[in-house]
């Protein structure tokens, strides 16, 4: 590209990367106020830039691409990328990148912040309280369920489910079952079984990590699965579980609890989660670190100068 690219960033960056990328390209438009694009804005942008660089609170369906696009690059600020019809995207010439590897440690502290949360009720103790209602020490007061020995089930063996698994296993003394797709080899202290059900069978806590996007992979059938003692924790994608299900199973008490960092309609969390007090429910907190936001802002300006230099961007997903 031999004139100056239009860059067009959708949300604010930390200052390191902001200033990373004000060095590199001068012109580069970011979006200091933080105000998300919306359609409209993702599709002008779309239109307008050369490069694009999104994060998973930009929903870009195939409909944004529709009639062509100006843009050549989609450097998103994170893993996952489901919020991205890619298949779109590389109709229109778009090569789409993502930032893997550099926010597995912080995502799996905030799987095992939730197994920790919602084991010990937590969240219910803090709203207690804070809302002045804690009377005092008891012998039975919000007793919850042990952490150390239990077994965790991990869906998806990937960087961030190994990074769990060691936590819980070597820092907790929990045994260790997963299952994945494809073979990944031997996972210390951990141990492959042959369906997600059998995981779902066996295990005191269920962690998710697979991407998003499809039919949910947790449905009412595969709740139904799960021990009445156990819990579910999400840190993937809201959709990879049945929303609606998952409140009724936390309701009837068909598992004990949930730990949720991810819905299916951000920042959108239904009252009939949000009133139930065994769930935890962070907002979206997985990566949300100063470390791991700034090597992942970095992460993408690495991508995006590999592709206006014309080299292949190490992370390319389409
Ligand atoms: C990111 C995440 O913060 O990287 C991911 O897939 O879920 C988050 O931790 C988010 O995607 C930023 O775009």
């Amino acid at each position: 590209m031999s004139e100056e690219p239009v860059i067009v960033v959708t949300r604010r960056w930390p200052e390191a990367v902001q200033d990373a990328l004000r060095e590199r390209h001068p012109g580069a438009r970011l979006n200091e106020a933080d105000r998300p694009l919306g359609p409209d804005g993702l599709r002008a942008a779309l239109r307008e830039a050369d490069a694009v660089l999104p994060t998973v609170s930009d929903r870009l369906p195939a409909a944004l691409f529709e009639g062509g696009v100006r843009a050549r690059f989609l450097g998103n600020f994170g893993a996952g990328y489901d919020h991205v019809d890619v298949e779109a995207a590389r109709r229109s010439g778009v090569v789409v990148t993502n930032t893997p590897g550099v926010l597995t440690e912080s995502t799996a502290d905030i799987a095992m912040t939730l197994i920790l949360m919602v084991a010990r009720r937590a969240g219910e103790g803090e709203r207690e309280l804070r809302a002045g209602r804690w009377a005092g020490w008891g012998p039975t007061h919000l007793l919850g369920s042990e952490v150390g020995g239990r077994t965790l089930g991990v869906i998806g063996m990937g960087r961030i489910g190994r990074a769990v698994a060691r936590r819980a296993h070597f820092g907790f003394g929990m045994p260790v079952v997963f299952h994945n797709r494809s073979d990944v080899g031997d996972v210390p202290g951990a141990t492959r079984l042959g369906s997600v059900e059998e995981v779902l069978e066996a295990a005191d806590f269920v962690s998710l990590h697979v991407p998003g996007g499809g039919e949910p992979l947790i449905d009412a059938a595969r709740l139904a699965r799960m021990r009445p003692t156990a819990f579910l924790i999400n840190t993937a994608r809201g959709n990879v579980v049945d929303q609606d299900a998952l409140v009724d199973a936390l309701r009837s008490g068909a598992i004990a609890g949930a730990g949720l960092d991810v819905y299916a309609d951000e920042p959108c969390v239904p009252e009939t989660l949000r009133e139930l007090d065994n769930a935890v429910l962070l907002p979206h907190l997985g990566s949300a670190t100063l470390e791991t936001r700034t090597a992942m802002g970095m992460l993408v300006l690495d991508n995006l100068d590999a592709f206006l230099r014309g080299e292949e961007p190490p992370n390319r997903v389409a």
